[in-house]
């Protein structure tokens, strides 16, 4: 199959597979930053998107991921994540034709169009379910069901509920399921989200035939959704398993021998120890992924801002295990889905605080409920039996400036935005392709229109899904308005890592351990390109670390003009962020 799909591509896309002998390194390059949107609600359609091919540009953009376009299934459809169609587009957004030359108009403009592979379950209107269903030998093993709660009970025992209010447990009844007797059919997500049974030869062929469809179309990245699920062990929480890696490490072999150009990007938002595993670090390198969220510097960022203190982040940061160095992290500030707390308790005990109660505070204030919080989000999937919560809320509510717009207080929304800026500097400056997610860029704030749609009332991860607001979008060049200020300032920093070969992904990032427990700071060093340092102040005082730290740098991009040294100390004013490098 990977032969035969070698042999059909497409004359346009063999010479990409060239190009990309030569600079295989890419999506590692500086000058790669990654924006992320829905297609209806960034420009209605796929044709829609070709009139927003200046604004991406203005910002730097080189990769887009638009969300699931997949045909999904009617009704509820979790954002896309329930593909009722793997060979066509959904209508409303257009057809694989449009997608297709969509990906060759980005291509012309050096964008590399990434997709999501939803490739953990099916819908349960799939044709493979309907087949699997109906008994049909073809589809045979696909999904799995149990005729009683014997097995379900024993593997829940042990797995974690991934959306418990509405969806608890990971098995739901389906009456037609067993031969007709009915039966219990895996669902680790909605109960109609069926797992595919990926220990069955045929599942993986034919997901396989999803992925070199896909990369025929000109799709040059693929997002594995919901990797850590893959595979499942009885007695385990069955995320991270073995057989997980394996099938990502056997479609990516394959997909190297069809479509050489294409890489991969794991969606894994799992404890940090387990995250660098998807980028192929394994007992050896073995190649797996290009690409993995960094879940682990998103919470950091998060939790740094609502401590005003940084040492939690440092010490979590600096104890992980490097990126493989083919490999790049996508840095982001904020997606589509919740913000689970992935805190270890070793590294909350490590600066002598108690990981449970920190996460707790974690909701807390981002759900506004701690005094004195700025952040205007909301509890994501509160769980009565174990406490545990996430967070939904658009980046710039859980920075403050919904809070402070609702108050007009000038104070509060300059802090707001100095926060969104700050996490912002560190995403684009930590190495990787940073993710910018629609709407950040504009700060826009929680979008309420999702609870008069009964499809989506009941997930509030839709109040940070909004649609583009135009009348924002039109202020974003106007630098006195707050579209403007973070519009501009996010330009710049794009920009500016462009010319910093210390920002290439195959340079380590180190993490120093600094005396003022206000201060995040990393370091990286490229063969080609010197020091780079990056600082933030996450406090509302001032700040200061050992001047050595930046001694013969010159600040390349800051919030408040070039870093200030004075008596041994480089100064940093509240909430303010600093790139320096090597002249
Ligand atoms: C992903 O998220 C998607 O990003 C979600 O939007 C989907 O709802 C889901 O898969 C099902 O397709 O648990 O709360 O470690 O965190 O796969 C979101 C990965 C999720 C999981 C992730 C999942």
């Amino acid at each position: 199959a990977a032969l035969a799909a070698a042999a059909a591509r497409p004359q346009a896309l063999r010479e990409l597979d060239r190009r990309r002998e030569v600079d295989g390194d890419w999506f590692q390059d500086p000058r790669t930053v990654g924006y992320v949107a829905y297609t209806d609600r960034f420009a209605g359609t796929l044709r829609g998107i070709r009139t927003r091919l200046d604004h991406l540009s203005d910002l730097g953009v080189r990769y887009l991921h638009l969300m699931p376009l997949l045909r999904p299934r009617d009704g509820e459809n979790d954002g896309g994540y329930a593909v009722a169609d793997y060979t066509a587009v959904d209508p409303r957004l257009g057809t694989m034709d449009d997608l297709e030359s969509l990906a060759g108009a980005l291509r012309e403009r050096g964008m590399s169009l990434c997709v999501d592979l939803v490739l953990n379950h099916t819908a349960a209107e799939h044709p493979w379910a309907r087949g699997w269903l109906a008994g049909d030998p073809r589809y045979a093993g696909f999904y799995t069901a149990y005729p009683d709660r014997e097995m379900p009970d024993a593997w829940e025992a042990t797995i974690p509920d991934v959306f418990p209010d509405r969806a608890p447990g990971s098995f739901s009844w389906v009456p037609g399921a067993n031969g007709g007797d009915g039966g219990w059919v895996w669902t680790t997500f909605w109960d109609y989200q069926w797992d595919l049974d990926w220990t069955c030869p045929e599942v993986f062929a034919a997901m396989l035939g999803t992925v070199f469809t896909l990369a025929g179309r000109g799709v040059e990245v693929l997002r594995m959704d919901a990797a850590p699920f893959l595979g499942k062990r009885l007695g385990t929480n069955c995320q991270n398993q073995p057989e997980a890696h394996d099938v990502l490490q056997a479609l990516h072999a394959l997909t190297r021998i069809a479509a050489p150009a294409v890489v991969f990007k794991a969606e894994a938002i799992v404890a940090p120890d387990d995250l660098v595993g998807y980028l192929g670090a394994h007992d050896r390198y073995r190649p797996e992924c290009e690409l993995a969220y960094h879940n682990q510097l998103m919470v950091m960022v998060w939790s740094s801002l609502a401590t005003r203190d940084a040492r939690l982040a440092a010490h979590a940061l600096r104890r992980m295990t490097p990126a493989p160095p083919t490999t790049a992290w996508a840095t982001y500030v904020r997606c589509h889905d919740d913000i689970g707390w992935a805190v270890s308790d070793v590294d909350a005990a490590a600066v002598g605080w108690d990981g449970p109660s920190h996460r707790r505070f974690l909701n807390d204030f981002f759900a506004g409920r701690f005094p004195g919080s700025f952040a205007r989000g909301a509890l994501f999937q509160e769980d009565p039996d174990t406490g545990d919560a996430r967070i939904s809320g658009s980046a710039a509510a859980l920075c403050g400036i919904d809070d402070a717009r609702a108050r007009h207080d000038p104070a509060a929304l300059d802090a707001g935005v100095r926060r969104l800026l700050l996490a912002h500097a560190v995403v684009y400056g930590w190495g990787g392709i940073p993710l910018l997610y629609m709407g950040d860029e504009l700060a826009l704030a929680n979008d309420t229109g999702y609870r008069a749609d009964p499809e989506r009332a009941a997930d509030n991860r839709w109040m940070h899904r909004p649609p583009m607001d135009e009348a924002a979008f039109a202020r974003r060049y106007d630098p006195d308005t707050v579209e403007g200020r973070v519009f501009g300032a996010l330009t710049g920093l794009a920009a500016v890592r462009a010319e910093l070969p210390a920002l290439h992904a195959s340079a380590p990032v180190e993490v120093p351990v600094l005396d003022d427990p206000a201060v995040l700071g990393w370091t990286r060093r490229h063969p080609r390109g010197g020091r780079f340092v990056g600082l933030v102040n996450v406090s509302d005082r001032p700040a200061s670390v050992d001047a050595a730290l930046v001694t013969g740098l010159d600040t390349v991009l800051s919030s408040d003009g070039p870093v200030r040294t004075e008596g041994g100390r480089a100064h940093l004013p509240p909430l303010s962020w600093a790139w320096l490098a090597e002249p």
